[in-house]
């Protein structure tokens, strides 16, 4: 199973511009037997420079990043809720996504219309989170108008701290909170994860800014639109110049990032926050045959990270030979590790750590 993550927003601000620049990007889906094959959904290398020193220490025949997929949403408009625009269908596409990158316009082109006369970043940020509340507002309404029912059935616990969760919820959306804003525990989550509620996502900004602003400071650009987001999920990127990147063989786009005085391109760093905002880690799997990355929910344990790679691997675990990455390179290999004592054997309980090199030790 792959993630994917919905690029979300108003008509006209550039989504299916970024969508395009990222299917650039598409690996061999051969090696992604889960992955979708859609139009609408793109399926991108996770970059990770760790996996590429691997791959040169073992001069390894094969190298098998690991996956995103991205899906290019149609626009949103006000009222998309109540149907304007073909809205429900949009949103329940959202409700698929594991992750929604909702790009906002903050660029200026007299020929590009904007859907509400003017760029404004804030006013769009409202109108599309707005229709998500809403939208959930319409899931928790009708899961409690169900949940009455089965509650004459006998008052089981459980359904009680649901009631009470969606009540909550309910009241927060009212106001206009996002889910995600209410601070709802583990539990609560769990409770009313079937909802799959959209304002409940995780998500992350993507500002599409004028090429004369990818080099500022986003802190500035947040301030200078009065953008109330978390520095953390904001990714500043030009649409524009990322099609042009995409356009380019790989070392003139280093050359022509060079020249703009950028290290790394939008789409990358929308990548890498898109996977550490899925709560994503990797391991890899290392040799002459193949460097692989892997990828796992943070906390997953050793038998379940060797299931990513066969079911076999899971039944019959019995542990498992696990080094850091750069530990491994600096020892020099398996060998030099090995002659040092730095694997280490872990077992069933093990949790996996971002950046582990592993080999399963396993019976069929
Ligand atoms: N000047 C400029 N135009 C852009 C940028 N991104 C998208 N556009 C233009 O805006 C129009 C709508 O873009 P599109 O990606 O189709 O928007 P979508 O409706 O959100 O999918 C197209 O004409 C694009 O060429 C940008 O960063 N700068
Ligand atoms: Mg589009």
């Amino acid at each position: 199973m792959s993630f994917k993550v919905g690029i979300v927003g108003l008509p006209n601000v550039g989504k299916s511009t970024l969508f395009k620049a990222l299917t650039r990007k598409q690996v061999d889906i051969a090696n992604y037997p889960f992955c979708t094959i859609e139009p609408n959904v793109g399926t991108v290398a996770v970059p990770d420079f760790r996996l590429q020193k691997l791959n040169d220490f073992y001069n390894s025949a094969k190298i098998v990043p690991t996956v995103i997929e991205f899906v290019d949403i149609a626009g949103l408009v006000k009222g998309a809720h109540e149907g304007q625009g073909l809205g429900n269908k949009f949103l329940s596409h959202i409700r698929e996504v594991d992750a929604i990158c909702q790009v906002i316009r903050a660029f200026h082109d007299p020929n590009v219309i904007h859907v509400d006369g003017k760029v404004d970043p804030i006013s769009d940020l409202e109108v599309i989170n707005l229709e998500l509340v809403f939208a959930d507002e319409d899931s928790v309404k009708k899961r409690l108008a169900s949940l009455e029912s089965e509650l004459k059935g006998g008052k089981e616990k459980a359904l009680l701290k649901t009631k009470e969760t969606l009540l909550k919820i309910k009241e927060g959306l009212e106001k206009g909170v996002m889910a995600a804003a209410l601070g709802l525990d583990e539990e609560e989550k769990f409770l009313i994860k079937e909802l799959n509620l959209l304002s409940l996502k995780p998500t992350l900004y993507a500002l599409n800014v004028a090429e004369e602003d990818v080099k500022i400071d986003k802190k500035e650009i947040l301030q200078k639109f009065n953008l109330p987001l978390d520095l953390e999920k904001v990714i500043l990127v030009s649409a524009k110049i990322e099609s042009e990147l995409a356009e380019l063989p790989p070392e003139e786009a280093k050359n022509y990032l060079k020249e703009l005085g950028l290290e790394e391109s939008g789409l990358d760093k929308l990548i890498r926050a898109s996977y550490h905002e899925l709560n994503l880690v990797t391991f890899f799997t290392a040799g002459p045959k193949e460097a692989h990355a892997w990828t796992i929910v943070r906390g997953t344990m050793a038998p379940q990270a060797a299931g990513k790679i066969h079911t076999d691997f899971e039944r019959g675990f019995i542990a498992a030979e696990v080094i850091n990455w750069k530990d491994l390179l600096d020892a020099g290999g398996d060998v030099g590790a090995k002659e040092k004592g730095l694997i280490r054997l872990e077992g069933k309980e093990y949790v996996m750590q971002d950046g582990d090199v592993v080999e399963f030790r396993f019976n069929v």
